[in-house]
């Protein structure tokens, strides 16, 4: 497979004036006409996507040409000598209902559940009918869908202009749907389901009555309403923060079961995972619930940062997902407490981007090169991509940023443009936002390591900051970048700030001067996470202690804890101040804000221990390091947990941040309780699990019980199994449960992919097993468990390429294990290899063993 450079990129040579469609599905497969107007500066030939696609006819201007006008082969057709100006006209016969890889029209669902819907981002629309399938190709799209009255759900793109009854086919129906939107193809969609429909209207802030409308199967649409407000809520921040308003009359979402992705922002007509879009307090967790609306949110923000503007190439994906990202965060943020939101969202960069960032999938924000687009829907483009926003955001200051996107939508409206384009419009508010184009072309995470000098006579402070960047193989030797550190200084006596500021590190060294400091000061820095950097300052662990204790930024007390536990897990300090910084924090921040207090405890999962390893990472070491400093904090604090377990007591369900805040705390305290063996403690979890309120509540005791292996805890899990059957959400929960149990072995993980339940075709469910089963390093990196990981991906190369692909990226660090397991993973890397066949596949695995 050939890879594609950034610095190839040619403009298209013709435009696509209008596109027709036909979709007509029948029992075994689907016919589609498409009639595109194209017109051109000059006569010739004409270059096509066409994948998986027979072609049955082909017409210009209405006239057939025969098959010496084109060539077919390899996902192109070219039309040999065509005029400037035609009408194209193709016939093709697609197969959806053999369609496993969810990308173009597929089939999801069985039985009455069955419906057939789109993914055409990046490149599905080529699996549909002929087209020039790339962003920067705009057109309007009128599409016709023809089924069975079976499928009395017909939706495509913008408004309903028609619908009827299909001449000679009683039994067949029809609609036809016109998008006056110019739009890439990729943001095409179309759906033939059998649905029920919640529906609710939104009026803009410029009067116009838009209608919104919720399809889900007839048993979840109870939990549509969670989603419905969330749109709402979404619109009217959009309007509120951005200026920018809906554009069509009719918003659509669509829950569909089998969904490679999230969730996808196609004009007027979302269509999105279960996960992400179903919500109920008996059914989903809070965690999950917040992302759903998230999730809403972050696709509604397409419309304008992605549909309206969208990416010139794929190579600018980060353009949309990036400033996407961060506008799904900045919503979130105002719907709970900003700290937690800023600590969540961190806790996921630095688990995964600083571990995709230091291994060999490393690649900039915006790739300058791919075989497989698929492969580039990252977290380093999209959570890194977000971070580069929010850091302009940040120096740019509320109005000068809003004027800087005024400018955006104003100039690029109805464009497809480049992530230069993106700067130069943000400029105008501020000419220092050019130079964070580095940002975005250069891998790795930059470290910012650095002392402080107080010299108590002069009464100054002197900050030394330095940063550096590993030079990722294939790229320019590391520039220093311009690097935001927000910093605050205490005073040592009075715990009082007596200093703040910004300071902007863009050379590799630097220091900062701060005068009139009267008292032994401690500073804090990168508060907020101003900057996506790795933060190797030489605090005492004692300043630490002092910060957790008096910051007043509460993602800074987070992250101070989580420098200690660093240290203590990864260069074997002692964790006696940490433990005694969590005992004097804890009482009374429980009481405040019970979420804050939850986080405290966080401890680095095993994984983003692991991506802090460069050499002779020992997996089973990192688990037994872990679990005894969780054990430690367990048993320091054991006085500490049956009078807070007791002072959150279970109550009616609401969805309060506060209430939120409760049953993550409580969660917390019951698996802590259970690790230091308070007594009773087994008796909580399942009177918890069976007097249960909502899902947090009963899943958090599952997971407890599971992972302590309470006694018993078996029948919680038939229990689990048999209430909530029915739904497949809930059952996935059940499946990574125990996949992901601290427990686990490798023989589990088998068992559940020998459960009727289980299915290779339903992306979740492979995630609720296979994934969950990867947060268990111990047992992943064993022969074993090897063999049943790799097993897995080959199974997957064909049937979904994707999928198999993104679980092949998870194992990018095994270079980085001791030498005997280094072996053995290599030895399982390299057979793989000689069963795969998918570019994704390739691509990602070529990545891995080249390290
Ligand atoms: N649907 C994916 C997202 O919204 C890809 N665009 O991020
Ligand atoms: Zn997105």
């Amino acid at each position: 497979p050939q890879k594609i450079y950034l610095r190839d990129y040619e403009a298209p040579k013709y435009t696509v004036e209008s596109v027709a469609l036909d979709i007509r599905l029948f029992e075994e497969d689907a016919t589609v006409e498409g009639r595109l107007q194209i017109s051109r500066d000059a006569a010739g030939d004409v270059l096509l996507h066409a994948e998986d696609m027979e072609i049955e006819a082909l017409y210009i201007d209405d006239t057939r040409v025969d098959d010496t006008a084109y060539t077919h082969s390899e996902g192109r057709l070219m039309l040999h000598d065509a005029p400037a100006t035609f009408a194209l006209r193709t016939e093709v016969r697609i197969c959806p209902q053999t369609n496993t890889m969810l990308e173009g029209l597929y089939k999801a669902g069985t039985g009455d559940e069955t419906m057939f819907v789109t993914q055409c981002e990046p490149e599905g629309f080529r699996r549909i009918t002929p087209y020039p399938d790339r962003p920067d190709v705009l057109s309007t799209f009128t599409t016709r869908l023809e089924a069975d009255k079976r499928y009395p759900t017909l939706l495509a793109n913008g408004n309903l202009i028609e619908a009827g009854e299909v001449a000679d086919a009683p039994e067949r129906h029809y609609a036809i749907w016109h998008d006056p939107t110019h739009k890439p193809s990729y943001l095409f969609a179309c759906v033939v389901a059998n649905l029920d429909v919640l529906s609710d209207h939104y009026t803009t802030s410029d009067g116009r009555k838009v209608l919104l409308e919720v399809y889900a199967k007839a048993a979840d649409i109870d939990k549509c309403h969670v989603g419905m407000q969330a749109l709402k809520d979404a619109m009217a921040w959009d309007e509120d923060n951005y200026g920018c308003i809906y554009d069509l009359d009719r918003y659509m979402i669509v829950a569909v079961s089998q969904f490679n992705m999230g969730a996808m922002e196609n004009k007027g007509l979302n269509i999105f995972n279960t996960a992400c879009v179903l919500s109920s307090p008996e059914t989903t967790t809070d965690a999950r619930s917040f992302n759903v609306k998230a999730v809403i949110a972050h696709e509604y923000f397409h419309n304008w940062t992605g549909n309206r503007i969208t990416c010139r190439d794929w190579f600018q994906l980060c353009l949309k997902e990036g400033f996407t990202v961060f506008r799904d965060q900045s919503f979130s943020a105002d719907q709970q407490s900003a700290a937690v939101q800023r600590i969540d969202d961190v806790a996921t960069l630095r688990a995964y981007q600083f571990n995709e960032d230091a291994g060999p999938l490393a690649h900039p924000v915006r790739p300058d090169s791919f075989v497989e687009i698929n492969n580039f829907y990252t977290t380093t483009v999209y959570e890194k991509g977000a971070e580069i926003v929010r850091m302009l955001a940040n120096m740019l200051g509320k109005e000068k940023f809003r004027q800087g996107t005024d400018e955006y939508f104003r100039r690029y409206d109805g464009q497809a443009v480049t992530v230069e384009d993106f700067l130069s419009a943000l400029s105008v508010a501020d000419e220092r936002v050019l130079s964070f184009i580095d940002w975005y072309r250069q891998p790795g995470t930059p470290v910012v390591s650095g002392h402080q000098n107080y010299d108590a006579e002069t009464q100054t402070l002197e900050i030394t900051l330095t940063q550096k960047t590993r030079h990722v193989a294939g790229f320019d030797a590391p520039k220093a970048l311009p690097i935001p550190v927000a910093t605050a200084v205490f005073d040592k006596e009075s715990g009082q700030i007596v200093a703040e500021e910004m300071l902007l590190l863009d050379k590799e060294t630097q220091t900062y001067r701060f005068d009139n400091i009267t008292g032994a000061p401690v500073v804090s820095l990168l508060r907020d996470f101003s900057a996506p950097v790795q933060l190797n300052f030489d605090y005492q662990d004692a300043d630490l202690a002092f910060l957790l204790t008096h910051e007043t930024n509460g993602f800074n007390r987070w992250q101070v804890t989580q420098i200690l536990v660093n240290r203590i897990l990864l260069q074997n300090h002692e964790p006696a101040i940490y433990l005694e910084a969590l005992a004097k924090t804890l009482p009374n921040l429980a009481k405040d804000d019970a979420m804050l207090a939850a986080r405290l405890l966080d401890i680095p999962s095993a994984q983003e221990l692991a991506s802090a390893i460069s050499t002779d990472y020992d997996p089973d070491a990192v688990k037994a390091k872990r679990d005894g400093l969780y054990q430690q904090v367990a048993v320091h604090l054991a006085d500490m947990w049956q009078p807070l377990y007791e002072s959150l007591p279970i109550t009616e369900y609401d969805d309060s941040a506060e209430a939120r805040g409760v049953r993550a705390l409580r969660n917390v305290v019951l698996d802590m309780a259970l690790t230091a063996g308070v007594d009773n403690a087994a008796d909580w979890a399942v009177q918890q699990y069976e007097s249960a309120a909502c899902m947090t509540e009963r899943s958090g005791a599952l997971k407890a019980l599971v992972n302590h292996q309470v006694a018993g805890y078996e029948t919680q899990l038939k229990n689990f199994y048999e209430r909530f059957k029915a739904d497949d959400l809930v059952i996935d929960l059940w499946f990574s449960a125990q996949a992901a149990s601290e427990q686990v072995r490798v023989a589990d993980i088998e068992a559940l992919i020998a459960h009727t339940d289980f299915d290779w075709n339903t992306p979740n469910r492979v995630r609720s097993v296979i994934s969950a089963f990867t947060t268990q390093p111990a047992v992943l990196w064993t022969p074993e468990g090897l063999a049943l990981y790799t097993q897995a991906v080959a199974k997957l190369d064909d049937s979904n390429p994707v999928i198999a692909s993104r679980l092949v990226q998870v194992l990018a660090r095994w270079y980085t294990l001791v030498p005997s397991k280094r072996e053995v993973a290599h030895r399982y890397l390299q057979a793989l290899k000689e069963k795969v066949q998918s570019k994704h596949v390739r691509e990602s695995l070529d990545s891995v063993l080249g390290a």
